[in-house]
């Protein structure tokens, strides 16, 4: 399988490790704007150094409860570092669910469009129709990131039912747009309005979301699930962060976001040497 993207056709044969570069004022020192972009940008470097296949560069926290930043601080944090990340060689992505965004990392050059509202925003679905050869992540996230996470319920408690269904409409209408199968990936949306039990559910049926024919993409990285699962704070879950992505491997993830490269491209490489 592939994943057509606009400058690489993605070859799938072996998982792809897309590194999170989060451009967000938590995120990098606070010295200011250009302190932030300089360290985002040296931190691109080190992903693609480290074995990082895909950047996925972000101004838009999407943690439960984080405040929606406005169209153009949203640019001014991610056109610095997009500017850099698409001469290193490696496909861009830009997480964002804003069409404005969309179109003006589209003009910097980005390949791929990574949305955790699976371009349901007025205008998104247009954006990325109107371009030849983007390829697109469709997330599935139930409610708004402030609220998502006040106690999460599915009907008939089917979590994986719901996501698959949402996850059909979502590429169907994305084909009907112009949008070619083969550059559209899928994302079940770990911790995206589900409790610690739905993602384990969606971890443990996640082959049945193979039948949808696109390649599934999946975010373990940190997540507040392997800190119920270890007990651990956010900091002190690089191990639960590395076993949760060759889970996800396992279970046919072709593409996985992580924070911590190095370790999860070791970990494939082993993975990859014992097991196949
Ligand atoms: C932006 N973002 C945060 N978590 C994510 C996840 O699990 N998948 C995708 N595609 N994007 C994510």
């Amino acid at each position: 399988m592939t994943w057509q993207t606009r400058r690489f056709r993605l070859d799938l044969a072996r998982p792809l490790v897309m590194g999170i570069v989060n451009v967000t004022p938590d995120s990098f020192s606070d010295g200011g704007r250009f302190a932030q972009a300089d360290a985002a940008r040296a931190h691109c470097d080190r992903l693609v150094a480290e074995g990082a296949d895909i950047l996925d560069i972000g101004g838009e926290s999407t943690r439960p409860g984080a405040r929606l930043p406005d169209t153009a601080e949203q640019l001014d944090r991610v056109r610095p570092v997009l500017r850099h990340a698409v001469t290193l060689g490696v496909p861009v992505s830009v997480d964002t669910a804003d069409p404005v965004v969309m179109r003006e990392a589209l003009a910097l050059g980005v390949d791929i469009l990574n949305d955790v509202r699976a371009l349901q925003a007025p205008g998104a679905l247009e954006v990325a129709a109107a371009d030849p050869a983007v390829g697109v992540c469709l997330m599935h996230m139930q409610g708004e990131p402030g609220t998502m996470q006040a106690a999460p319920r599915y009907p008939d408690d089917d979590v994986l039912g719901a996501v698959a269904r949402f996850l059909a409409a979502r590429r169907d209408a994305a084909e009907a747009a112009g949008i070619a199968r083969e550059r559209i990936a899928l994302d079940p949306g770990i911790g995206f309005g589900k409790t610690p039990a739905h993602n384990v559910e969606l971890a443990r049926r996640q082959r049945e979301l193979l039948a949808l024919g696109c390649p599934l993409l999946l975010g373990w990285s940190r997540k507040s699930t392997l800190g119920v699962l270890t007990g651990r704070p956010v900091g002190e879950r690089l191990a639960a962060s590395v076993a949760a992505a060759l889970a996800a491997v396992r279970q046919g993830a072709a593409i996985v976001r992580v924070h911590d490269v190095a370790e999860t491209v070791d970990a494939l490489k082993v993975w990859h040497g014992l097991v196949q």
